[in-house]
């Protein structure tokens, strides 16, 4: 598995080539990359995008070392209070999506979204959330191109904050706990689209606890 923590040099992702960089605006470490697949019919997979997790080292240390902090990694790895408290903590994380399909269109966008988001929504919210979806979705104009090389930010700001940023422009912000909890779900809670990318993240966030 990958150890990221003391390393600076970037990361590639060996299925696509695309290149992650350990350290992003100074205060975020990479902590796991993987592969959004998605099947087409249930014909074929496609590879989707490339995925890194990063997370604020001085967050984790400040919110979580108290009460994990004497756990080993292997301890933390499949700790579900572990995997739920980095999820819901306030920790400043983003998770950037690097585009690998060259055939995306906003239409299956949204589609795909309101299947992984939206089940989400559902799972930890309780209702179907179909405002703070729509909210979401509403974002993302239907004239935004995202070709294969666009570099998507989901960023979780202080006070469950979710910004996202596309090619570095700001396109929305939105506060809420429950949609920053849903999307990080995606990538790090029980039915992830990367098992790897998940276990990889939670060692290295472990790594941070014992500094
Ligand atoms: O061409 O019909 C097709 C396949 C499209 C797959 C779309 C998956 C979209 C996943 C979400 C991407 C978010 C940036
Ligand atoms: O992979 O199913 C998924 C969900 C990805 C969630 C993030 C979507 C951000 C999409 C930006 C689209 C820009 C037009």
């Amino acid at each position: 598995s990958l150890s990221l923590a003391d390393c600076s040099a970037p990361v590639v992702e060996s299925k696509t080539g695309v290149s992650f960089p350990s350290v992003l605006g100074n205060s975020l470490r990479l902590l796991g990359i993987g592969l959004r697949k998605k099947s087409i019919l249930g014909l074929k997979n496609i590879d989707v995008y490339a995925f890194g997790v990063y997370a604020n080292g001085d967050d984790l240390r400040k919110l979580l070392s108290e009460k994990y902090g004497k756990l080993s990694a292997t301890e933390l790895k499949d700790n579900k209070d572990f995997n739920n408290d980095l999820m819901e903590a306030d920790i400043c994380m983003t998770v950037r999506l690097q585009i690998v399909y060259s055939k995306l269109s906003i239409r299956s966008v949204r589609s795909a979204f309101e299947e992984s988001v939206g089940s989400r929504l559902q799972k930890f919210g309780g209702s179907d959330n179909k405002e703070l979806l729509q909210r979401f979705t509403s974002q993302f104009k239907d004239e935004y191109k995202i070709p294969r090389g666009s570099v998507i930010d989901l960023i979780r700001e202080r006070s469950h904050i979710l910004k996202t940023t596309i090619d570095g422009k700001e396109v929305g912000s939105i506060q809420s706990k429950l949609l920053c909890r849903s999307i990080l779900d995606l990538y790090i809670g029980e039915d992830p689209f990367d098992r790897r990318a998940k276990e990889d993240v939670e060692v290295n966030a472990a790594s941070f606890l014992q500094k």
